[in-house]
């Protein structure tokens, strides 16, 4: 239901004020915003969700006389909670883009690559539906697996459970998304320790907070309630601390920012370890009650096992070996000879390894006074207040008001899954995890099977080779690695040839590292890209199918949780531009049709769903999103009103369905600060590499990943071997006013937003003298992958051994305006070196060196 102008007036009750307030008001405020819209003729105020980055805000779009005037956070939302940022205000542009692609395109120069002008031909749609269903029938008659389903953004807006239902019908196990290139390494760790991902700092109830490079006061995919409550929470004295090698924004913002250099964070977060063990700042009772930390391992890393193969512990009260239940009472500590063999606590042989990551020693890796790193890991063991309960709603609560949060900072390198454990082993010393004021744990052990033996696959059944020798703990699509198998499919023992490619909302030859690889990758299939605008993998396409923008599409919404709130959410049409017939779901509905799929897409979407949609037709994205929210209990009435429904969760739900439920106490699962299920690994791959005669899976340093607990030598990726002459660091970040690559065209971030038109190479004003370089400089960037020329700019908050250069710029789409192409990417010139337990790509391990061009 749209809210007309009169209906809006009574419900809030505010005709009176708007007399008042006449129609020059400001939007200053939420509730003065929708006045306004109100007052200056608003027909319609349509609530929705945001897409213009992976916030998903909650939205009012205010439509006068059937065109968009104002974007306007809604405060109905408990993410968001009315407010928003400058990128989802101009998502108008999204809509209102000249730059859209407007009908199907067909290629008629055959020729693909950089520069390559496509010579589009416009089609009818059904001409294309036909073009691309003859491919697919052809395809899924011979072998359905030779297509491959790319999606990135793509699964935030129609959500990825409709793709991936699509092609289960289909046949194909190839969809693949972009987590590899993103954040992964940060789920896998969570994965590995507590059994599912996700997690956020309990920042009401926090008093000293750790952001290792969380950038979400520029990007983040919570950032719209973590800059909130992060300056709310400091406003009411938490001590908020960034640690990260640039001052982004929300170092500017911190109380302090300790400049590390680029992939160390390993030592620095162990060198806390050792000093909270040291100083006595233990949790003991939750390591043994609630982690592996008592368990026996044994020389080989394996743990001591009973006869029916259950893990062991040494029982204080028998003096034996016993499987923690009942009254056992797990010694934390200590090395126990059992059977003649002697077998050391989880805990002690992570005591005895991290006692030589000294402050000191952790100075000399990662650049951080060895005082710094004292006084940092002596207020968080103080201020963790162990041992502390606090009564909330009856209940008495485990309090440890300190918490660590981080995204990309310390995912995105080659020791990416160790780096983000390390911080997991911080934080179970402390036991903050699901504890008032710490960590608060999304679903935990909601997959067990994350505890499991790597699969080791060989031959690999997908194209990104997920799970397979090559990335044998991966539980994620290897988005990067769809390249190099589509380059050369027989050498990594694919019995297929990959022969098309269908791009949805994606833009991987601008996304993964090493553009010259991927873009010769993707000159191979016969390629279809769904999408607004004409960006790089369009450019290289066979056929282009223009989608609807979000604002003119019904999609059952992704949402963020918080630590307290959980919601369901659509989006709704508002507009639609360029009258296009078809969104993203009407595409997959009409393709299902066409190769005689469509039964069995309604089947499994019926069962991912829980709808109970009949087969036997096509359905509209709306009756879609009806029968979403039916099976919800909900009516879509409800959703059209006010574009989400919500829940404020007990206080029971928030601290005692986690790890209280899960794993506490004998006889339960347990958290893996051990994690055994890496022991091993190494030499499976091993094993199948020479089963196999595999050639080209270098395993040289595979024992890096055999490692059951994070150590020092993680803090050394391959990339910082550069020969000395490489002698800077090299870091990527995301900007305020651009999302990704796909704002390229948008006008009103690139012309009009201040500062985004291009962007440079950050550079320390000393290291910059030293070079004579001066502000504005062009200079060559150069790492062993490549080169590129950008724009130098000297400024005194980055560290001098490190520069920076953000993402989204340096467009070559020839379909593109020039004022895209500004500005330079630097996936040209970043060495890939995927982290080998979950698949993510090295982003931040490059080294470079700077010259005045
Ligand atoms: N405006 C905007 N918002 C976005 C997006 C966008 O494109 N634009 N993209 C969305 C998506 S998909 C994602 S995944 C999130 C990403 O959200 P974040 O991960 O929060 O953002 P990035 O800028 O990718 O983060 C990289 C940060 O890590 C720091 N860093 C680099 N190397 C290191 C290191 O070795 N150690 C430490 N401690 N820090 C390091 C960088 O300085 C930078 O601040 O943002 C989402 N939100
Ligand atoms: N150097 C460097 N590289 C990075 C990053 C970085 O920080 N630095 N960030 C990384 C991260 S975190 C990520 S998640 C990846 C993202 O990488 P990808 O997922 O490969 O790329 P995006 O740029 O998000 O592509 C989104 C596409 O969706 C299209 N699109 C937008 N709206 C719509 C719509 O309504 N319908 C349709 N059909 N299409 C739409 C856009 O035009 C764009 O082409 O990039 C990674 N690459
Ligand atoms: S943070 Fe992202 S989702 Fe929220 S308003 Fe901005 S662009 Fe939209
Ligand atoms: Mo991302």
């Amino acid at each position: 239901m749209e809210i007309t102008r009169r209906d809006f007036l009574k419900k809030s009750g505010m005709v009176a004020g708007i007399a008042a307030l006449g129609s020059e008001v400001v939007p200053i405020s939420r509730v003065v915003s929708e006045v306004e819209a109100a007052v200056l003729g608003g027909e319609a105020m349509i609530p929705s969700t945001c897409v213009m980055c992976v916030n998903f805000c909650g939205i009012r779009v205010s439509r006068v006389n059937g065109v968009i005037r104002q974007i306007y956070g809604n405060p109905e939302s408990p993410y968001n909670v009315g407010h928003m940022c400058p990128k989802g205000q101009s998502g108008i542009y999204d809509a209102y883009n000249p730059y859209r692609v407007k009908a199907p395109l067909k290629r008629t120069n055959p020729n693909k690559g950089p520069g390559e002008d496509p010579k589009w031909k416009e089609i009818s749609w059904d001409e294309a539906f036909s073009i691309i269903a003859e491919k697919l029938n052809k395809i899924k008659n011979d072998d359905p697996r030779k297509l491959i389903w790319l999606h990135g953004h793509g699964k935030y807006l129609v959500q990825d459970k409709f793709p991936k239902a699509l092609m289960k019908a289909f046949g194909t196990p190839n969809v693949v998304h972009r987590t590899t290139i993103c954040e992964v390494a940060r789920h896998t760790a969570d994965e590995l320790t507590w059994g599912y991902h996700a997690f956020l700092p309990d920042l009401d109830n926090c008093k000293y907070f750790l952001n290792f490079g969380g950038n979400y006061m520029e990007a983040g995919q919570w950032a719209r309630w973590l800059d909130r409550k992060t300056l709310d929470a400091m406003e009411n004295g938490m001590k908020n601390i960034v640690i990260e090698p640039r001052l982004s924004n929300s170092a500017a913002k911190a109380d302090e920012w300790i400049p590390i250099k680029p992939a160390t964070d390993m030592v620095f977060l162990l060198a806390m370890c050792n000093e909270l063990i040291t100083n006595g700042y233990v949790d003991e009772e939750f390591l043994i009650t609630y982690t592996n930390a008592p368990n026996l391992v044994g020389s080989d890393g394996k743990f001591l096992r009973d006869g029916n193969g259950k893990e062991l512990v040494w029982d204080r009260t028998s003096s034996s070996a016993k499987p923690y239940e009942g009254d056992v009472e797990p010694a934390l500590t200590g090395s126990y000879t059992v059977d003649g063999k002697t077998y050391r606590t989880a805990f002690e042989v992570f005591r005895e390894e991290v006692m030589d990551v000294t402050p000191e020693y952790a100075e000399g890796v990662c650049g951080v006074p060895a005082d710094t790193i004292r006084r940092v890991a002596m207020e968080f063991g103080e201020e963790a207040n162990i041992g502390a309960t606090i009564v909330k709603d009856g209940h008495i609560l485990r309090y440890r008001p300190v918490s660590i949060y981080t995204f990309r900072g310390l995912s995105t390198h080659e020791y990416g899954t160790q780096i983000n454990r390390a911080r997991w082993m911080v934080q179970m010393l402390v036991g903050n995890v699901d504890a008032v004021g710490g960590v608060q744990l999304h679903s935990a052990y909601k997959k067990p099977e994350f505890f499991d033996v790597a699969k080791c696959e060989y031959p690999p059944n997908r194209v990104d080779l997920q799970e397979s020798v090559y990335f044998p703990q991966a539980r994620h699509n290897v988005a990067q690695q769809v390249a190099y198998t589509l380059l050369d499919p027989s050498a990594y023992g694919l019995e297929y040839e990959p022969e098309m490619l269908i791009a949805y909302a994606s833009n991987r030859v601008f996304s993964a590292p090493v553009l010259d690889q991927q873009i010769e990758a993707y000159k191979k299939p016969y390629t279809v890209v769904i999408d607004t605008i004409l960006t790089e993998h369009a450019d290289m396409a066979d056929i282009v199918l223009p989608n609807k923008s979000y604002l003119e599409c019904w999609h059952w919404a992704p949402t963020r949780f918080t630590v307290d709130t959980k919601h369901d959410a659509i989006r709704q049409p508002v507009v639609n531009t360029y009258n296009m017939p078809y969104q993203d779901f009407d595409i997959f509905m009409e393709l299902a049709k066409r190769v005689g799929i469509l039964d069995k897409f309604i089947e499994k979407i019926n069962k991912d769903w829980k709808t109970d949609l009949a087969p036997g037709r096509k359905y509209t994205a709306e009756e879609m999103v009806a029968a979403i929210a039916k099976a919800k209990g909900k009516s879509l009435e409800y959703f059209k009103e006010h574009g989400l429904s919500k829940k404020v969760l007990t206080t029971e739900e928030i601290y005692l369905k986690g790890v209280e439920a899960k794993f506490k106490g004998a006889g339960k699962p347990k958290m893996q600060f051990y994690c055994e299920n890496l022991v091993g690994t190494a030499e499976k791959v091993k094993q199948v590499v020479a089963e196999n005669n595999i050639t080209n899976l270098d395993i040289s340093n595979i024992d890096m990943i055999n490692a059951p607990l994070p150590k020092k030598e993680h803090a050394f990726p391959t990339g910082h071997e550069a020969p000395s002459d490489y002698d800077l660091y090299l870091i990527t970040y995301k900007r305020m006013y651009l999302n990704q690559s796909g704002t390229a065209l948008n006008p009103m971030l690139r012309h009009v937003a201040h500062d985004s038109d291009e962007n440079f190479v950050l550079m320390n004003k000393a290291t910059a003298a030293k070079k004579g370089i001066k502000d504005g400089d062009e200079v060559n960037v150069e790492s062993r992958a490549g080169k590129i020329k950008a724009r130098a700019k000297l400024i005194e908050g980055i560290r001098p051994d490190t520069v920076g250069i953000s993402y989204h710029y340096g467009h070559w789409s020839t379909s593109m305006p020039d004022y895209a192409k500004k500005g330079v990417n630097p996936n040209w010139i970043i060495e890939l070196h995927s982290d080998m337990i979950s698949g993510m790509t090295n982003f931040n391990d490059t080294k470079v060196k700077v010259v005045k061009a």
